[in-house]
Parts: C-alpha cells; sequence; structure tokens
C-alpha cells in the first residue's frame, strides 16, 4: 500500500501572540469608534445601512474572528491550488514554530470588512506565495492588481459584516490600494492622531498609519 500523504491543513499564516492581540483588539476597536463619530464618516452612513437616517454601531457591525493572523497560503485541506507545493517548500517547513515582527502599517474600513494592513519585510516574502495577491480573484474583476508589488494582499481580518467571508478582507485591500495608485484621489482627508484618514468611495476607508504597529506573531499551519 502506498503510505499516506499527510493531511494538508486548513491555511499558513503568521498568528499574533495572544498578548498582542488583546492589544490590537482594542485599539481597532477604538479606532472604529473614532470613525463612527466623525463627521465625514457619518455623511456616507448609508453606505453601511442602506439609510442615510440610520445609525451604525460599527463595533457590532463587525464580527470578530479569533485568533488574529496574517493569511500566507490558504490550503483548503489539499482543494485548493498550489497548497502542496506550498507545504512542500523547505522555507515553510523551517519556519513552522518561529516567531517574527509584523508591521501593520494602515486600518481599512469597508461595507463588508475590517482589516489591518501589513508590510511584509523581504525575509517574510520568502514565506508569501507566488500569485497570492490574485488567488482566488477573477483577474477581470480586479484590474490593476497585476501592477502593485508582490505582498500588497498581506492583511489581519478584525472583521466581518454579517454573511461575509474573511477572504473578502484581502480583494478589499487590493481594490482600495489599486484606488490609491491610480489617477482617482481619495475624496476625504482627515488628520486624526493616529495618522491620515482617506475615503475612497463606496463606504471604503483607508488609515494610513502615522507609526507602523509591530505586532509579534508565529508562523504555522491551522486547521479546525
Ligand atoms: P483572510 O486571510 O482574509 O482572513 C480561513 O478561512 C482563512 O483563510 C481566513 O483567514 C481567510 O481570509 C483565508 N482565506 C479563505 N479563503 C481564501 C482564499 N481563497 N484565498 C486566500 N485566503 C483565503
Amino acid at each position: 500500500a502506498q503510505p499516506k500523504e499527510p493531511a494538508l491543513p486548513l491555511f499558513y499564516g503568521w498568528f499574533l501572540i495572544s498578548e498582542v492581540e488583546e492589544k490590537i483588539k482594542c485599539s481597532t476597536m477604538e479606532f472604529l469608534k473614532t470613525l463612527d463619530t466623525l463627521e465625514a464618516f457619518k455623511k456616507h452612513i448609508s453606505e453601511f445601512t442602506g439609510d442615510a437616517d440610520k445609525e451604525v454601531d460599527l463595533e457590532q457591525y463587525f464580527q470578530t474572528k479569533a485568533p488574529l493572523h496574517c493569511t500566507t497560503e490558504f490550503c483548503d485541506y489539499g482543494k485548493a491550488e498550489g497548497g502542496k507545493e506550498y507545504a512542500e517548500q523547505q522555507v515553510v517547513k523551517d519556519s513552522c514554530g518561529t516567531g517574527t515582527e509584523l508591521s501593520v502599517v494602515g486600518l481599512i474600513v469597508t461595507p463588508r470588512t475590517f482589516g489591518a494592513r501589513v508590510s511584509l519585510t523581504p525575509e517574510q516574502l520568502l514565506l508569501w506565495p507566488t500569485g497570492a495577491d490574485k488567488l482566488g480573484i477573477p483577474p477581470a474583476d480586479l484590474p490593476g492588481v497585476e501592477a502593485l508589488p508582490v505582498g500588497s494582499r498581506a492583511h489581519v481580518t478584525l472583521g466581518c459584516a454579517a454573511g461575509v467571508e474573511a477572504v473578502q478582507t484581502g480583494i478589499d485591500l487590493l481594490e482600495i490600494l489599486i484606488l490609491q495608485q491610480g489617477e482617482e484621489k481619495a475624496v476625504t482627508v482627515e488628520e486624526l492622531e493616529l495618522g491620515t484618514l482617506s475615503y475612497m468611495g463606496q463606504g471604503r476607508w483607508y488609515l494610513a498609519l502615522r507609526e507602523p504597529v509591530t505586532c509579534d506573531a508565529t508562523f504555522s499551519s491551522f486547521s479546525e
């Protein structure tokens, strides 16, 4: 009989260590509270509620998914393309269980997702699968994605609106980055203590953090 192949995990990624996870949850919730009270945000509230007169409690609106992490490869237990090749790489095997520092440089808020943008170091990019920035996105739906630097999709999903899958966060982030690179400039810009807030239309908000937030994380696989 053939030896049984080891099962592939659901995904690989960097997982924030628990102290950092708590800290990030608190500080990002504070940001949502601030955003919620801004006149500029209230002006576009209907993009979240479907009704300009309705209020939204963003802290309730987004459901947090634990554990907080930055996905590198989504294997889906072997069902996703490329998972096996990724798992077999020496750098992936060697990195499991090792620590690193993730640099969070921005926050995104859309009617679908709430996420933290991560800027990867050259060393971290070794664990970033080729093509991951496009994976799971029909290219026709996101023109301009090819022009973004490798690793642009790297993020931590902080929360999703009801009925939205976490995979959406990376797509929303890419969409915002494409808009930033294009002709279209941000509609509203507001200087907050945390950084510069831009409105990108259609309920999409981007906060460029004044100071990147460094998060201790561990590379590992995850299965449910
Ligand atoms: P996320 O990385 O945006 O949070 C389990 O579902 C994890 O795998 C989630 O963290 C999720 O999104 C990520 N994920 C799910 N489907 C994916 C896909 N097709 N491509 C990349 N990541 C995916």
